[in-house]
């Protein structure tokens, strides 16, 4: 459980973690963290789009408490899960639910997984909060738009802010990988392209995890092709709201196609490298 923050906190988190929503989100991310790290023996894993596309009975049973509290605090407001939520809403407001994003790390018992919760307004599809709770390391990435980004690690909170990496050759990348073996191929194709550009590659297993990583500067950007919107409605407005560049290809908006999120130095050499190599088609 996130303890609150030992002490006194600067004026603009104070004004963060005053948001009434972002504060919701806050506590069914904390709460649905202690549920997950409480893992039976059994995690009765089953398979989704492809025999490597994994989902336990804990993502099940995380994205149906998440819901249920969202039902409590927010009943007027439309749900989207990973795992099936789909409820209509009439307040116009809709929260985008990861329950576990970074599935096959909970499972391995890799720590980079994380509860994801992002809060979006339904007409513009603007993100308006976002939590990404990562629960063995108790690290709580929070963001409402306008009001910064900040993380709270067992309980001291820091601001967030993208890395001065100006060189691409220098910079650090995040990306990951499909489920499906065309789409894998695919990514490895351009994987060839990127990897000589850039320092190094880091394939860590969770979108919105990676996202949060290029907003506190530890990665210097992230691409993917093929993540949904609960892998990072929340990730992406924390990045952002840290200084990042967020795009899709070819003058888009992210989508399903492409995600390039990365500081401003070198977002747009980024895409120029994934545009040269048709990185949004498989
Ligand atoms: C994961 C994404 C990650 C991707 C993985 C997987 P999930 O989401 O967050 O970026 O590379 O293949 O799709 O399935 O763990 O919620």
């Amino acid at each position: 459980m996130t303890s609150p923050p030992s002490k006194a906190p600067s004026a603009a988190f104070a004004e963060l973690i005053a948001e009434p929503n972002l504060a919701i989100a806050m506590a069914i991310a904390s709460g649905t963290g202690k549920l997950l790290l409480d893992r039976p023996d059994d995690l009765e894993v089953q398979t989704k789009s492809t025999a490597t596309d994994v989902v336990t009975l804990m993502d099940k049973r995380a994205e149906a408490f998440i819901v249920s509290e969202l039902g409590i605090h927010r009943p007027n407001d439309s749900i989207l899960g990973e795992e099936g939520a789909n409820q209509t809403g009439t307040s116009g407001l809709q929260w985008v639910i990861d329950p576990i994003d970074g599935t096959v790390n909970y499972l391995h018992k890799v720590p980079h997984w994380c509860v994801s919760i992002g809060l979006i307004e339904q007409n513009t599809g603007e993100a308006l909060s976002g939590v990404v709770y990562v629960p063995v390391l108790d690290s709580m990435y929070i963001s409402s738009r306008g009001l910064g980004a900040w993380v709270i690690e067992q309980g001291m909170p820091r601001r967030l802010q993208v890395s001065d990496c100006t060189d691409l050759s220098k910079a650090l990348m995040g990306t990951g990988f499909g489920y499906s073996s065309t789409r894998r191929a695919s990514q490895a194709r351009v994987l060839q392209q990127v990897l000589p550009k850039v320092a190094d590659i880091r394939r860590l297993g969770s979108c919105a995890v990676d996202l949060c990583l290029v907003a506190d500067g530890v990665l210097d950007g992230y691409y993917e092709r093929g993540v949904n919107a609960w892998d990072h409605a929340a990730g992406e407005l924390i990045a952002r709201e840290a200084g990042a560049i967020s795009s899709g290809l070819f003058g888009k908006p992210i989508g399903n196609d492409m995600i390039v999120v990365a500081n401003p130095a070198i977002h747009g050499d980024l895409v120029a490298i994934l545009e040269a190599n048709q990185a949004d088609q498989d």
